[in-house]
């Protein structure tokens, strides 16, 4: 998700950061290639416009502040104008005053409606709600049995229809009554779509929206075609009036110009993105975090959220001292990876990391399961003094080790680059960014500007 504009921020960033004050000529430079990125991105030209506008305005006519440096203001202004067109807030899902409220899933076809109508009921029944599905997409044979299929995955009530029931509206009438007489709060109306926009699907959608009055229609749109899914957004949203956008396919989109795009040209808000083809990979669109993660902060927020949830508060401040006292073992990193363990793959979570320092070099030690299980059983081949002194294990001790884990002296090595890349990497974070994992954990405040070397 947005790395390649990520990247191109960075670089400029890194740029200015010789520059000792902001003047016209640096700043000009600066903004220019700014643009740039923001274009490359393939995000709206109106976008980039307003955007710039914005930037300019606020870099020129601001006081230079003595305690930064001209990277760190035009990061500050950058950002706070990424939210801006973002969406200041997180725009969260509304429900009618009565149930049960009823979701209209719309778009084109292929974008993703009928996996996201899954992963938005999931989401749902996992904050309360109790959703019932149900699949009016009538024209392609397999798409209502497609939806069934993700009903019995998630185990999430779908009303299916009865002999002869074939149009949209009847199917969905009969879908609200049975949700009415089992209690259910929610109705999503899975939707066709179309390859293009046509007037009868437009027509069938109107009726429905007659019909029902839902209280969201959201247009599911597929991030990886940029503009195209921008268009048809402002479409969609012309003829029929949305509430508000679910950008899937997030995972494959490196640029970010329909996340970026979307709020400012249709006016509706993005309130959830798909980030994956599973079902649990489907959040909530919070604009402060992405705006973070384009400017190489990471998703420090997202982050501390999930550390939050799993890790023992105790043991993460033991955890700090110990990095700070140069005492982190082996032992200690067998059990960091236990933890880590909790908060899903590796991988996934550097990704949510500032892209600083030691990270590089943990881009690729991915570490998956059977990955985990075996350094597991590497470090309890060792004996105690090994793991509180890694450096104790050379030749001989290794293919001990080796022997014993039923693993290879190569892997050895692996494992205690791997350790040490972790342990610089730990103590960047507990160190510089205010003991992330220590004890500010709890009232996390964002890396202050001056954090931030480029
Ligand atoms: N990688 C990825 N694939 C997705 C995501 N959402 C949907 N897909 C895939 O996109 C394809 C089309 O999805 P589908 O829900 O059938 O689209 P529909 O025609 O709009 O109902 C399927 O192969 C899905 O697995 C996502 O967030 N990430
Ligand atoms: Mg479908």
């Amino acid at each position: 998700m947005f790395e390649n504009l990520s990247e191109k921020l960075q670089k400029v960033f890194k740029n200015l950061r010789g520059e000792g004050k902001l003047t016209a000529e640096n700043m000009e430079a600066a903004l220019r290639e700014i643009r740039m990125a923001l274009l490359e991105a393939d995000v709206h030209f109106r976008v980039v416009k307003q955007l710039m506008e914005n930037v300019k305005t606020k870099a020129l006519g601001q006081e230079v502040l003595a305690s930064f440096s001209p990277a760190q203001q035009v990061i500050k202004i950058v950002h706070d104008e990424l939210i801006h067109i973002l969406g200041s807030h997180q725009s969260k899902l509304r429900f009618a005053n009565e149930p049960p409220t009823v979701i209209m899933i719309v778009g084109l076809q292929g974008s993703g409606k009928t996996t996201s109508t899954g992963k938005l009921s999931r989401w749902l029944s996992k904050n309360a709600h109790t959703p019932l599905m149900v699949s009016v997409d009538v024209y392609r044979p397999a798409a209502r049995k497609q939806l069934s299929v993700i009903a019995r995955d998630i185990k999430i009530p779908i009303y299916e229809g009865v002999e002869g029931e074939t149009k949209p509206m009847e199917l969905a009438k009969s879908a609200r009554r049975e949700a009415i007489q089992t209690g259910r709060d929610t109705i999503l109306i899975d939707t066709a779509g179309r390859l293009h926009i046509d007037e009868d699907l437009m027509q069938e959608l109107s009726e429905l929206k007659a019909e029902f009055n839902p209280t969201e229609i959201l247009f599911v749109a597929d991030a990886m075609t940029g503009q195209d899914a921008v268009k048809s957004a402002e479409e969609f949203h012309k003829r029929l009036g949305i509430t508000g956008v679910i950008l899937t396919k997030m995972d494959g989109d490196a640029r970010g110009g329909a996340a970026l795009s979307i709020r400012t040209v249709t006016d509706q808000p993005l309130k959830f993105i798909g980030v994956g083809e599973k079902f649990d990979a489907f959040e909530p669109f919070h604009p402060d975090r992405a705006a973070n993660r384009i400017l190489g902060m990471g998703d420090v927020l997202s982050f501390i959220e999930k550390v939050e949830q799993s890790v023992d508060k105790k043991q993460a401040e033991e955890m700090q001292r110990k990095l700070m006292d140069n005492e982190f073992t082996l032992e200690d990193f067998r059990d960091q990876l236990k933890q880590l363990r909790k908060l899903g793959s590796f991988e996934s979570i550097l990704g949510m990391m500032p892209q600083i320092g030691a990270l590089k070099e943990l881009k690729n030690a991915k570490v998956d399961e059977k990955e985990l299980t075996r350094i597991v059983a590497i470090i309890d081949s060792m004996t105690p003094k090994e793991r509180a002194n890694h450096m104790l294990v050379n030749g001989s001790r290794r293919k001990r080790i080796a022997m014993g884990s039923g693993t290879t002296p190569q892997d050895i090595n692996n494992l205690l680059k791997q350790y040490t890349a972790a342990r610089k990497m730990m103590k960047t974070f507990s160190g510089g960014m205010g003991g992330m994992l220590g004890k500010k954990m709890g009232r996390f405040k964002l890396p202050s500007l001056e954090d931030l070397k480029f």
